[in-house]
């Protein structure tokens, strides 16, 4: 029996593409070996954003962090490969990103708790829930 291959929601924020960093962050999920099924360049308004942070709308960081994902174009993109959920948190590191570890992207490349550069679905639960937002054709 074979399991079907996983898939994740990964979103290569709006301070990546400012940075120009989009390369850089794409080729790694590329040369790590992940496919990529679907990428595209989208703008995050109040209300996707409000739903992609369901978890998070309550909290006091909430309105800088929906100010910033809201204030110019990501990358949107479906990452698949085995365990492509954790291999990819594990990839991105601690939310903050003074203190991730080197070798990560936010480890190598952010200064920042916000403008980290990167999100990626945390569980199965939140990849289905965050892909059914984002792709909901795919
Ligand atoms: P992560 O899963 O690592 O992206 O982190 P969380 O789900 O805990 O937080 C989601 C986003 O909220 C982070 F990517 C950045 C932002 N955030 C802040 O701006 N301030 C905080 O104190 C914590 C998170």
């Amino acid at each position: 029996m074979t399991s079907p291959i996983e898939r994740s929601l990964v979103l290569v924020k709006p301070d990546a593409v400012r940075r120009g960093l989009l390369g850089e962050i794409i080729s790694r999920f590329e040369v790590k070996g992940l496919a990529i099924e679907a990428m595209e360049l989208r703008t995050m308004d109040a209300a996707l954003a409000d739903q992609h942070y369901a978890d998070h709308v309550d909290k006091a960081f909430y309105p800088p962090l929906k100010e910033f994902m809201t204030s110019g174009p990501l990358v949107a993109l479906v990452l698949s490969g085995d365990q492509v959920i954790e291999v990819v948190r594990a990839m991105i590191g601690a939310t903050d990103g003074r203190k991730a570890a080197a070798g990560t992207i936010r480890g190598d490349l952010s200064l920042s708790n916000r403008e980290n550069l990167v999100h990626a679905s945390d569980s199965p639960q939140s990849a289905a829930r965050e892909l059914a937002l984002w792709f909901p054709k795919l």
